[in-house]
């Protein structure tokens, strides 16, 4: 029974430019799984621990940061980011984003079945934090592609965006003159961010172009 505790979670064992941080640190005198436990409890905001079996120090974290540092090993909750599996995860002002950068060229419906298949969606950016925190990341990581598919589409072609997530477009960052919801005589319903140079702003774009990048999102 006390086994199944730690079932609940995967270990980092190195996880470069991301450590915990905003930490708690605790001691625990009944081992690991009481560090496990002491996560899972937690009104803290835990995701996951480090555990030092010498000093039986139980370190509960409920932030990853950047950093050069490298920790070797700590334990994240199953539920959380699946930060190992090249998984992004972005946090601010209590927002998250936890992302996947796909370089395959698909379709709007092609992109957003390959992340269903791995029960995620096209990335939903719904407020201006979670814009700024992706942006800043692409921009502090070079992470370039010209076109990415995100997650809002015009689903019956009458102009009402919807997300992927079903969230309605309380917010919107299209970019000059769009959406023009027309190219070439033909609807365009689905949206690409497009960058560098137009900054990751909206723009509608035909969901049959099949040579675009895509971001999916792990919703948790
Ligand atoms: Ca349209
Ligand atoms: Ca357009």
């Amino acid at each position: 029974m006390r086994m199944d505790l730690l079932t609940n979670y995967f270990i980092v064992h190195i996880l470069i430019n991301r450590i915990p941080s905003n930490t708690v640190t605790i001691t625990t005198k009944r081992g690991i799984l009481q560090c496990s436990n002491s996560c899972g409890q937690s009104l803290y905001r835990c995701k996951g621990f480090t555990y030092n079996s010498t000093t039986k120090d139980c370190t509960l974290f409920s932030e990853f940061k950047i950093s050069t540092a490298r920790v070797t090993k700590f334990w994240v909750k199953i539920d959380q980011c699946p930060i190992v599996d090249g998984y992004i995860h972005l946090n601010d002002k209590g927002e998250n984003l936890c992302i996947k950068f796909y370089f395959g060229s698909k379709n709007w419906i092609e992109a957003q079945d390959d992340c269903t298949s791995r029960g995620d969606q096209l990335v939903t950016l719904n407020t201006e934090i979670k814009t700024k925190m992706l942006y800043d990341y692409m921009i502090t990581e070079t992470v370039y592609s010209q076109k990415w598919w995100i997650g809002l589409k015009d689903e019956d072609g009458t102009n009402t965006y919807k997300w992927s997530d079903g969230s309605d477009v309380n917010y919107s960052n299209w970019n000059d003159s769009q959406p023009d919801f027309t190219y070439a005589g033909k609807d365009d319903d689905c949206v690409i961010l497009e960058e560098p140079t137009s900054l990751f702003k909206w723009n509608d774009f035909n969901c049959i172009h099949n040579s675009i990048t895509y971001i999916c999102e792990r919703q948790y």
